[in-house]
């Protein structure tokens, strides 16, 4: 039998819930392949290793993460934590249910920095090709180290993809936006939003990053944010200052123009218009082809690729579970390799396939995809030996999250939450999250001193200072 050689495209959180998950087969014993991971930034965490850069990064390369400096968790926190690694062991301490990006990374980086994986990683190499020789049922993947532009092809008998797609962005056009001359920027490459301030700005889209990132500019003191829907508003009580305006009819200048008749002049305008799924290193037919949904086509058990049962996808999915999903994905991949976990023909992967893409297709509610997602992550950890942790829990926290937002979009996340895998009850944040400037790791993990601004806003004397 060939030696199996496995290649994990990407150290985000998926590529690192990969090698995690072997490394714990390794701890119990088993004998496990050997793995490459290529990474192409110089460290991991994908979206949380936060760049100042927008475009390309100091490679050439197009620059992955879309977060912003002060991006604060969008989701309790107590929906993605590792079931073999909690927030308690990592902080010591109860922290709050919506920790800040760094905090976060942290939590990602302290789980896996101690082990031997990272010397799985090849950083500053990004994968170019990848191809399949029918013949020798190899993938022969083409890389080049970015440090010394060398490149280099190597044959491995599996390859996992986890490159996520939150990086490349949709960019539709828009009838006039050609004449507009403020900033137009997508999501992606939004940084802050301190430039906003005493600004009317538009965001484009009706989704996460439109609600997030016309909520941070409320917060930096933006005079109007208006949120542009194609489908349907996001209907959030939103505060004076924030509304929603159907699709855009036309730009002229500084003015648009709405489907509704209305029209304003904004400064700047953000595409909140989501991304693509684009894996330039693989040719078409291995390629995934999809819109951000919850259930992508033609993935087995949501991560097997239908065309090729060696190539593996982890986290594809549009994402209401994030962490602690990768993992029970990469704990089946890992036991698929290892030959823990028989794939069935290919003809009961598409009725399997089909079940789920049936009841996909009934869903209507934001509740219906909860318990989608929870079921389908419960359903793949039942078949390894990752620790099995209450997803009923978890779906009833997502749709208490989901209310909480409908009753207070600008406040949700001073909301806390109980820990599914400890008990323990999230720490109410020193800071509301509508108040805070500094969103480092420091100040966030450090009870800071009484300052003059929290005071005056939490109702109280402001205390004497020297
Ligand atoms: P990524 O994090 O995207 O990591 C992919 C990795 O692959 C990157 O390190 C990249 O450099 C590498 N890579 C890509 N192409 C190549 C290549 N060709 N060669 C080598 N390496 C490559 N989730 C939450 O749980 N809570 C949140 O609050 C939250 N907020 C978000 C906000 C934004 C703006 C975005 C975009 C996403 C957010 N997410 C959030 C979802 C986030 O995508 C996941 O938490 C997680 O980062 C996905 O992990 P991943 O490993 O699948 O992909
Ligand atoms: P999403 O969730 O994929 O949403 C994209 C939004 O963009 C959605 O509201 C779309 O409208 C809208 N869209 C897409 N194309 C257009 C055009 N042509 N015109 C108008 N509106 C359009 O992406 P997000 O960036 O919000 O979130 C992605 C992840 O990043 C998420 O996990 C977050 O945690 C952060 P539609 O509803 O389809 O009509």
């Amino acid at each position: 039998m060939t030696q199996q050689r496995i290649a994990i495209i990407g150290a985000g959180p998926s590529g690192i819930a990969q090698l995690r998950a072997f490394e714990s087969a390794k701890e119990k014993g088993a004998a496990i392949p050997e793995i490459v991971c290529f990474e192409k930034q110089d460290d991991w965490g994908g979206q949380w290793n936060y760049s100042w850069r927008t475009g390309t990064d100091k490679y050439g390369e197009p620059v992955h993460s879309s977060m912003y400096r002060n991006l604060w968790s969008n989701g309790p926190k107590e929906v993605l934590e590792f079931a073999d690694y909690t927030f308690d062991e990592h902080f010591g301490k109860p922290i709050s249910s919506y920790p800040p990006r760094e905090v976060l990374w942290d939590y990602i980086d302290g789980r896996v920095k101690q082990s031997d994986v990272k010397k799985l990683v090849r950083f500053a190499t990004v994968v170019r090709w990848v191809e399949y020789d029918e013949n020798t049922e190899m993938f022969s993947v083409t890389v080049e180290d970015l440090r010394t532009g060398e490149t280099e092809t190597s044959e491995f008998t599996h390859v996992i993809v986890g490159s996520g797609h939150f990086s490349f962005p949709n960019y539709p056009d828009f009838d006039g936006i050609e004449t507009f001359p403020g900033v137009v920027n997508h999501a992606h490459d939004f940084r802050g939003a301190e430039s906003f301030a005493n600004q009317d700005v538009l965001m484009i889209g009706a989704s996460y990053s439109a609600e997030d990132i016309g909520s941070q500019a409320y917060k930096m003191g933006a005079r109007s944010v208006t949120m542009s829907y194609r489908s349907a508003p996001m209907g959030y009580d939103w505060p004076e200052g924030i509304e929603e305006q159907p699709a855009i009819r036309t730009i002229d200048g500084n003015t648009v123009h709405f489907t509704n008749g209305v029209s304003k002049d904004f400064h700047a305008i953000i595409l909140c218009t989501g991304y693509l799924h684009h894996y330039p290193f693989l040719p078409s037919e291995l390629a995934l082809h999809s819109s951000n949904n919850i259930y992508p086509e033609h993935l087995y058990q949501g991560v097997v690729s239908e065309v090729n049962n060696k190539l593996f996808w982890l986290g594809a999915q549009d994402q209401w579970l994030t962490f602690n999903m990768f993992d029970a994905q990469a704990w089946f991949v890992r036991d698929v390799i290892l030959g823990r976990i028989e794939l069935p023909s290919l003809d009961e992967q598409r009725a399997h396939m089909a079940t789920w893409r049936k009841r996909f297709d009934a869903m209507e509610t934001a509740d219906d995809q909860i318990d989608f997602q929870t079921d389908y992550v419960r359903d793949l950890i039942s078949q390894t030996d990752y620790p099995m942790f209450d997803l009923h829990e978890v779906a009833d926290i997502l749709k208490g999250w989901v209310q909480d937002k409908k009753r207070d979009i600008m406040g949700y996340r001073n909301a806390t939450y109980r820990s599914v895998m400890t008990g323990t009850m999230a720490a109410k944040h020193h800071t509301e999250w509508i108040n805070e400037l500094d969103s480092s790791l420091e100040r966030y993990l450090n009870d800071p001193e009484s300052d003059e601004v929290r005071d005056i806003w939490e109702g109280r004397e402001a205390v004497q200072r020297r």
